[in-house]
């Protein structure tokens, strides 16, 4: 088990297939041996955070602790796969400095409203488009594309297998597998 242990944080709108790619990406990685643990609104927001909403301030302070939950699995030895909207430049900067400069990933999970929207999984868009849920992300909230990700995965041009291809190509380019 040569790998090291760092956090992946997948950010990308509700809908564009973080947490497909997440329960993939941690199936390949125990196929070869890899330990992950996958953080996200399902095990983090029903019991740590159920205090949280998605006022900006209730998402910082959502994504704060994710950040520090993420870090002690990585101080565990495992790696850590956080799949959480993190719309905002400013809190996925607060989670990056968080970790050291090589133990934290960042991936875009890039997906068009149009294509969430059509997904609507949940029927959330659906009601949110009916004013029936505030602050919504990429309807009423704002999702901040980002910047400088490590990677970028289009899910509305590729499989989600072929998504998990390019991530594990990349960790390995960069010898982190
Ligand atoms: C965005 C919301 C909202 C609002 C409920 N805005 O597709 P889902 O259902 O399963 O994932 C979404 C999840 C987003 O929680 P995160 O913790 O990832 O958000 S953040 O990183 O911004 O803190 C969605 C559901 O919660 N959901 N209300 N208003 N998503």
């Amino acid at each position: 088990n040569g790998h090291g242990s760092f956090a992946l944080w997948l950010t990308g709108l509700s809908g564009s297939g973080k947490s497909s790619i997440a329960v993939e990406l941690e199936n390949r990685l125990y196929h070869e041996g890899i330990r992950t643990y996958i953080l996200d609104g399902d095990n983090i927001r029903h019991g740590l955070n159920n205090n949280l909403g998605f006022s900006p301030e209730d998402r910082k302070e959502n994504l704060r602790r994710v950040g520090e939950v993420a870090k002690l699995f990585v101080e565990a030895g495992l790696i850590s796969i956080a799949a959480f909207i993190s719309p905002y430049h400013e809190d996925r900067g607060m989670v990056r400095n968080m970790f050291a400069a090589n133990e934290f990933i960042e991936i875009f999970v890039s997906c068009s409203l149009e294509q969430c929207e059509e997904r609507d999984p949940k029927g959330l868009y659906k009601r949110a488009r009916a004013g029936e849920i505030r602050d919504f992300t990429g309807i009423s909230a704002p999702y901040e594309v980002p910047l400088n990700p490590e990677l970028v995965i289009e899910t509305d041009k590729y499989s989600v297998h072929e998504c998990v291809d390019l991530i594990v190509s990349y960790l390995k380019q960069k010898c982190l597998l």
